[in-house]
């Protein structure tokens, strides 16, 4: 069996927003990752599994890549490349209509550096729904001239376009072995990290500006009921007492959205009836907190 199976890790990167966690939710076929329409949604690696012919692939989400300013941005950055690092083959995502930005750009000046030797590095042109063909064929041209990929596929992660030429390269490519996941798992990750994640995506939707990159989602509390269902308390830090507020919103009315957004994804995602309670805490240094960084499955460095 093993002579014939294949699986191996494949690190989804690039810029923030580039549609990293879109395509590993396309790749999968369930949303394991959450997405929004703001830069710097994903902050630690989350794994979705795949299966295509005697291939299990193994997808690697990363944090985007970015000039890191805080320590939480650090964290994220450092985790996007050791996801690079650690997988079989990576994929580089850049997106269509933005071309080769200053972030991709330096992104391919690092590659190198930061993947071991011979790493296959796969590029996928993302959101080829946005742009002209010629567009496309200039751009694939230009960032195959500034590095050397194994190979080039056009897509479209939210469409599905050409996600399944990309799927069935990379089966091609992973190294022969037995399968690292029973055949049903589609996610590594605990499923009180993915019901927080869920909150955090539900809050990143409803507040504004800097506020949901100065908060984060533990879940406390897991109790399986006796008749089925699951309760879930989850905590959001934020870092100042204004910011409290607005998450509460007038009346409590913006935490009730979440709240309901949230139990409703988190009840699909586990296939049975949630109670979520949801509370706002003021931890004014919580991006200072080890614990805090643990939690989110990252590391936490002293210093840099
Ligand atoms: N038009 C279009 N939009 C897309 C496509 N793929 C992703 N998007 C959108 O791009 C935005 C960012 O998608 P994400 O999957 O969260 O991007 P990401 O790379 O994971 O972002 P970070 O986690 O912040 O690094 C979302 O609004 C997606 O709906 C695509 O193929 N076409
Ligand atoms: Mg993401």
């Amino acid at each position: 069996m093993s002579e014939k199976t294949a699986c191996g890790f494949v690190a989804l990167i690039g810029e923030p927003n580039a549609g990293k966690s879109t395509l590993l939710n396309q790749m999968v076929g369930a949303k394991v990752s959450i997405v929004t329409h703001k830069v710097q949604t994903t902050r630690a690696r989350i794994r979705g599994i795949a299966i295509e012919g005697n291939a299990q692939l193994v997808f690697v989400d990363t944090p985007g890549l970015f000039r890191p300013r805080r320590r939480l941005d650090r964290a994220m950055v450092s985790a996007a490349w050791a996801g690079a690092a650690d997988a079989d083959i990576v994929v580089l995502l850049v997106e269509a209509h933005r071309g080769i930005t200053e972030g991709v750009a330096a992104i391919l000046a690092a590659l190198q550096d930061r993947t071991p030797k011979g790493q296959k590095v796969a590029l996928a042109i993302n959101k080829i729904d946005r742009v002209k063909s010629e567009v496309l064929l200039a751009l694939t041209t230009e960032l195959n001239a500034a590095y050397n990929f194994a190979s080039t596929f056009m897509i479209s992660a939210e469409r599905g376009h050409g996600v399944q030429d990309l799927r069935i390269w990379l089966a091609g490519e992973v190294p022969k072995g037995v399968w690292h996941y029973p055949e049903d798992q589609i996610a590594d990750a605990p499923l009180r990290q993915i019901a927080a994640e869920i909150t955090r995506e539900k809050l990143t939707l409803r507040l504004h500006q800097e506020l949901p990159y100065q908060l984060t989602v533990e879940t406390e509390g897991w109790e399986e009921r006796r008749d089925g269902s699951v309760k879930i308390d989850q905590m959001i830090f934020v870092t100042r007492e204004g910011h409290r507020g607005i998450a509460l919103g007038p009346k409590g009315e913006t935490i009730k959205g979440v709240s309901m957004a949230s139990r409703q994804e988190i009840a699909v995602f586990l296939g049975r009836k949630v109670h979520l309670f949801l509370q706002v805490k003021v931890r004014p240094k919580w991006q200072e907190d080890s614990e805090r960084y643990t939690e989110m499955g990252l590391e936490f460095k002293d210093g840099n």
